[in-house]
């Protein structure tokens, strides 16, 4: 086997080059190479300095995450690390694309560092629920200083080359054309200083009180995590030890996270992630449609939301609506969105008027004849969404994707209110639409397998995480919060509190729980509006305009500020629903609240795996992940249930009464897993 490693010279400089597509992660072929090659430099008085680059999109993106897990193959990326810093030769790392994890540690072992600057820098692994294992921990805040340090490791996410040339982790920026010529001029200027620079052997020094202010900072976003404590473990350690002690510290720490839950759950959902853009049966290269520009009907939250996706990725939107206040309320919001954007540094006040200006606002259906895509984004009703599309048959072109973003109805029954129900499909936003990373696909029976491709390609285009979803009701993630909700209501009529509900699922690392999603969408949605008709609690909660954060009354009583406080009013209805309807009590358990609330998640994810609504568990775990915040520690709903045991899971169902789905009964018997 070829090595994805090639050795050449110019002059007195070796050049060691990497090819390992599509992004260099140091695998163990990759990591033998540089071995050799530093072998190479070593044995050959010929050679004054090494510079270390690659080809392809990308310096390194880190170690091959396909083999963690496996036996581990010599050299292994510490040692490696090591051993290119204590080259008695000067080695150059030549940075482009992303220098992340393993690849950020095999550069700040280098001696020297040169980038382009639209190169990144960074060390994602708390990201898969790990530290950066190869001495980054203790090189990073020597060089860059443990403040950046910190950030980088605990939060993950990477730096742009000039940030990291003013923090001294890259020495010297080159032109974007010039990067190899540029690190080889480079080597050959540094070929003969003395002593070489090598990160391990600099102090890392740190402010009294910075860890643990750092600490209380991000406490909210931490919570749950085990992997960024372990890397602020790391950097502190490396401020109070010799590198060789604090290398012996992140090898510890990282062994435990690796084979612990949470870095398992993480790393299945980055391949998760990356999975769900695969469609099993339609051929990856097959000809998309070309979207040039889309249109969107209804300027609410959800259509202004929409429109934001596309306008940010440089797609023209036309935007419908029916009244011309509507229509002005609603490009009013998304200016305002996108100058809070611009408020925050997230954005350029060009940028701004570049996307605004690539909006069309107009009151005319016809105006959407143009749109090579139209996402309705109009009332949740069968019957208008009929007719829209009925409308929308005779106005767009021909080949033009029509979608509707339902968030339960029959994509096929919309589908055959048009002559052309293979160019119908659901585009299922999460709300706030410009924010929320998901986008449910939902593929109608007729759906055309470009139009699906072109959908799922265009996902990635706006930055959205899309999964293909089948025609049920609720598709994937609203038909898994169904029986979650139903369970959470039967269980205040037994005895439980929304309090203790919703506690419970905040522990377990929800963003909120069942009360306080209701109380946040509205307590009122779907109600019938009659208030002398109370057949629930939620009616009675309704009657009394207790709608939710809203109107300051939901299951929670709010202040100004909505901090909620429980509702005494809402305990007294509770009550007499309870003595109205005779509803045997008994004390609940947060364990019966879990196995009640949670355990029918799976099933119904089970059920929907049974008839084929998703194409694989892993992309029932994206969708939770991320349309409902489901802890990314806990690796999604079917994960989730893999690491507690099917067994497990179906006894619980069966003990409180549930009809357990097949195929996880099957999957239970024969010891499976979902994943
Ligand atoms: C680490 O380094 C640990 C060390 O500290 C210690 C060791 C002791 N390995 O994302 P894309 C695959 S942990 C294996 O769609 P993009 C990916 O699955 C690592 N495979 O491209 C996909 O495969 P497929 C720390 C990897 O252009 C394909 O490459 N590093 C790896 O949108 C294309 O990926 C990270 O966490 C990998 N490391 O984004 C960086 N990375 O085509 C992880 C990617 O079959 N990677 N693949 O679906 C990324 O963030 C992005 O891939 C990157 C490119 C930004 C590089």
């Amino acid at each position: 086997m070829t090595s994805p490693i090639t050795t050449t010279r110019d002059g007195d400089v070796l050049i060691v080059v990497s090819n390992n597509p599509p992004v260099n992660a140091l695998s163990a072929a990759v990591r033998i190479g540089i071995d050799a090659a530093i072998d190479e430099a070593a044995g050959d008085d010929g050679i004054k300095a090494v510079v270390i680059a690659c080809d392809g999109q990308t310096f390194f993106a880190g170690a091959d995450i396909t083999e963690f897990g496996k036996p581990p193959v010599e050299p292994l990326l510490p040692t490696l690390v090591d051993k290119i810093e204590a080259s008695e030769k000067p080695v150059v790392a030549a940075i482009h694309g992303t220098a992340l994890g393993g690849g950020c540690e095999v550069a700040i072992a280098c001696h020297y560092r040169i980038a382009v600057p639209s190169a990144k820098l960074g060390t994602p692994e708390v990201k898969l629920g790990l530290l950066p294992g190869a001495g980054g921990t203790q090189r990073l805040p020597r060089l860059a200083g443990v403040e950046l340090a910190l950030e980088m490791v605990a939060k993950g996410d990477p730096i742009p080359a000039r940030k990291a040339h003013e923090a001294g982790l890259v020495d010297r920026l080159a032109d974007e054309g010039a990067l190899r010529a540029e690190a080889v001029a480079f080597a050959r200027e540094v070929a003969s200083v003395r002593p070489l620079p090598r990160a391990s052997e600099k102090q890392a020094k740190a402010e009294p009180g910075v860890f643990d202010a750092f600490r209380k900072t991000n406490a909210r976003r931490f919570r749950g995590f085990d992997a960024p404590e372990a890397n602020i473990a790391c950097v502190e350690k490396a401020t109070q030890s010799p590198y060789a002690e604090g290398v012996q510290f992140e090898r510890e720490s990282f062994m435990k996270l690796m084979f612990g839950v949470q870095s398992a759950a993480q790393r299945h959902i980055f391949f998760a992630e990356r999975k769900a853009s695969k469609i099993d049966d339609i051929p990856a290269d097959i000809q998309l449609r070309d979207i040039k520009r889309v249109g969107v009907i209804g300027a609410g939250t959800m259509g202004g939301g929409i429109s934001m996706n596309f306008l940010s990725a440089g797609i023209p939107v036309t935007i419908v609506e029916m009244q011309q206040e509507a229509l002005d309320r609603g490009t009013g919001v998304m200016r305002r969105n996108y100058e809070a954007s611009a408020a925050k540094g997230r954005m350029k006040p060009e940028q701004v008027e570049a996307a605004m200006g690539a909006l069309k606002p107009t009151l005319a259906l016809a105006d959407l004849a143009d749109c090579d895509l139209i996402i309705e984004a109009v009332y949740e009703n069968m019957d208008v969404k009929k007719e829209l599309f009925g409308k929308l048959d005779a106005i767009a072109k021909p080949g033009a994707i029509l979608a509707s973003n339902t968030s339960y109805l029959n994509v096929d029954e919309i589908a055959a209110s048009t002559s052309r129900p293979q160019d119908v499909v659901g585009m299922h936003f999460f709300s706030p639409a410009n924010v929320m990373k998901l986008l449910e696909v939902v593929r109608g029976a007729k759906t055309a397998p470009d139009v699906l491709a072109t959908v799922m390609k265009l996902g990635k285009t706006i930055k959205k995480v899309a999964v293909v979803a089948g025609v049920c009701h609720g598709f994937i993630g609203n038909r898994m919060l169904m029986p979650r909700q139903v369970e959470a209501m039967k269980l205040l009529m037994e005895g439980a509190t929304p309090e203790q509900i919703d506690r419970v699922h905040v522990e377990f690392g929800m963003p909120m729980g069942p009360f306080q999603m209701s109380d946040l969408a509205g307590v009122d949605i779907g109600w019938h509006r009659d208030p002398t008709r109370i057949e629930s609690i939620r009616d009675a909660l309704a009657a009394e305009k207790r709608w939710g954060q809203k109107t300051q009354a939901g299951f929670y009583d709010y202040d100004e500020k909505r901090t909620p406080s429980p509702s005494p009013r809402v305990a007294e209805i509770i009550e007499d629903f309870r003595k109205q309807t005779g509803t045997p009590q008994h004390e609940i358990t947060d364990e019966e609240i879990v196995e009640r609330t949670l355990y029918p998640m799976v099933n119904e994810g089970a059920l929907i795996l049974e008839e084929g609504m998703a194409q694989r568990a892993s992309d029932i775990d994206v969708v939770w992940i991320y349309g409902y915040g489901w802890p990314v520690y806990r690796g999604g709903p079917m994960f989730w249930a893999d690491t507690e045991g099917l067994k497990k899971i179906v006894a619980g169902l069966e003990k409180h009464g549930f009809e357990v789905s097949t195929l996880l009964k099957d999957k239970a018997e024969k010891g499976e897993r979902f994943n």
